[in-house]
């Protein structure tokens, strides 16, 4: 595999009129996951990808299931739990600015993962390992498993990708703090939003927020700036990268995601720094021009459209 991650991915509903979700009286049902969302981004730039985690053995699970493998990402590491039903979530547009997420996956199957489910041999022989901080807030044996997976991944030499993604809702935030920033000290490369980098070290600025990954020991760390575009520092090489101006946002959850998957492609096909950042700005955008996570998600024929006229 290219890219490997584990984390909880969701049937996601969303009202199709915006107001309070209590009178919404119909629903649009998608998939959602940060970690599968990245993965199907890598996946649709021909990248090989595979997902590690716990489904229910429920009809949710099983379109989640379908729908992963059907965009291509390797599902042989998924288990069907017995047990514990599928995670969901709903988004509430407020209005066109406000948008809120609500989680119903307490106890959910992959809230249920542990060490026993990873596979070293899966993890060692990938390039890449990808984790976010969405999967050790789910619980202590998801957050077990991370460690755990990481670890294997510094054994093996695979570099470890960290997105923060902060989730303020899902964690008691001075545990959020200190479990990031000890996934932080063990990750190569850091794929921050700046809200978050002011979170961990109560920096405001791109530098200071890059430096205090570096000190942390990460070679290469990405900030995400949304409509400024992205920072990005080796410790040796810093430069800002600018946005890819698009004209409407429609959704804007799953850009970051799409920014991930961006980033680690441009690495993959060992781009110069700058232009993997500037794919993922492109990703990242594109991701937000239409409803749903992984519906913006670029093929290869999209990003050389995409890249071309960023560049013109
Ligand atoms: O990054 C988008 C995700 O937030 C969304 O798909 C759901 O994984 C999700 C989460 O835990 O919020």
């Amino acid at each position: 595999m290219d890219v490997v991650s584990i984390g909880e991915t969701m049937v996601s509903f969303t009202p199709n009129t915006n107001g309070q979700m209590r009178y919404a009286k119909q629903f649009s049902k998608r998939v959602a996951g940060a970690e599968t969302n990245t993965l199907i981004g890598l996946a649709k730039l021909g990248h090989q990808t595979g997902w590690i985690s716990n489904v229910g053995n429920d009809e949710f699970g099983l379109a989640i299931l379908s729908s992963i493998r059907g965009e291509g990402v390797d599902t042989s590491q998924v288990n069907i739990s017995l047990n514990s039903p599928t995670g969901l979530l709903f988004k509430e547009y407020l209005n066109e600015e406000h948008i809120q997420v609500h989680y119903y996956r307490n106890y959910s199957a992959a809230s249920k993962l542990t060490p026993n489910d990873i596979s070293e041999e899966y993890i060692a022989k990938s390039k890449y390992l990808y984790i976010t901080g969405i999967t050790p807030a789910l619980s202590e044996s998801c957050k077990e498993t991370i460690f755990y997976s990481i670890n294997i991944a510094k054994q093996h030499n695979v570099p470890v990708v960290f997105d923060p993604n902060l989730r303020t809702k899902l964690w008691d935030e001075v545990i959020a703090k200190k479990t990031l920033l000890a996934i932080a000290e063990k990750s190569n490369i850091i794929l921050p939003g700046l809200q978050e980098g002011k979170f961990l070290f109560n920096e405001s600025s791109p530098q200071k927020i890059a430096q205090s990954f570096h000190n942390l020991g990460a070679e290469k760390v990405v900030i995400k700036l949304g409509e400024k575009g992205a920072y990005y520092s080796t410790g040796s090489e810093s430069e800002y990268v600018p946005a890819f101006h698009i004209k409407k946002v429609v959704d804007p959850v799953g850009a970051g995601d799409g920014f991930a998957a961006g980033f680690i492609s441009g690495l993959l096909d060992e781009l110069p720094i700058s232009e993997a950042v500037a794919r993922a700005c492109i990703i990242g955008a594109v991701v937000t021009t239409v409803s749903g996570d992984i519906e913006g998600l670029l093929d290869r024929e999209g990003l050389a459209k995409f890249t071309q006229s960023f560049r013109s």
